[in-house]
């Protein structure tokens, strides 16, 4: 069962939008394993960000990722981390595809609203990042046999 790093970008809160957005994951089925609040600090950005630090938009990156809490998740199922990306659409808010939260929700490839790991490399390290082992917490919802067909 996979597992993928989501996080709530500030201007998710800023629009009140948090809670809209954890209900599509929710809606959709996926299993939510972790969650906390907090403010990402400069230092953290830089280590959440790492492939981006020394790109032209990297200060803006961080100026906004900084700018108002956020809120980390972890959602869990099979082929999450495929399924959460789908679901976000295309970075650009501008070319995400309607139907997608950043094609619903952003008009910027900026204030795209919602994080989520690109694959399994990126979901292990992120959630090390934000999570400690034993916040991530496994349970079995009761309705999980309304979700999914048995070994599907
Ligand atoms: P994504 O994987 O869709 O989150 O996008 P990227 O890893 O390519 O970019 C990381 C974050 O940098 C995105 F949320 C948007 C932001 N970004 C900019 O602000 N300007 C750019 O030119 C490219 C990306």
């Amino acid at each position: 069962m996979e597992r993928t790093f989501v996080m709530f970008k500030p201007d998710c809160l800023e629009r009140g939008l948090l809670g809209r957005m954890v209900s599509r994951f929710e809606e959709k089925g996926l299993r939510l394993v972790a969650m906390k609040m907090l403010r990402v600090t400069p230092v953290l950005a830089k280590q959440h960000y790492a492939e981006h630090v020394e790109k032209p938009f990297y200060p803006q990156l961080e100026e906004f990722i900084t700018a108002s809490p956020v809120v980390a998740t972890v959602f869990q199922g099979p082929e999450v981390i495929r399924v959460v990306r789908d679901m976000l659409g295309a970075t650009s808010g501008l070319k995400a595809a309607p139907g997608t939260i950043r094609g619903d929700f952003s008009s910027s490839r900026q204030m795209n609203l919602v994080h989520a790991s690109d694959s399994l490399e990126s979901a292990t390290r992120e959630i090390a990042i934000y999570f400690k082992p034993d916040e991530l917490l496994e349970w079995d919802a009761t309705l999980g046999c309304w979700l999914q067909a048995p070994g599907e």
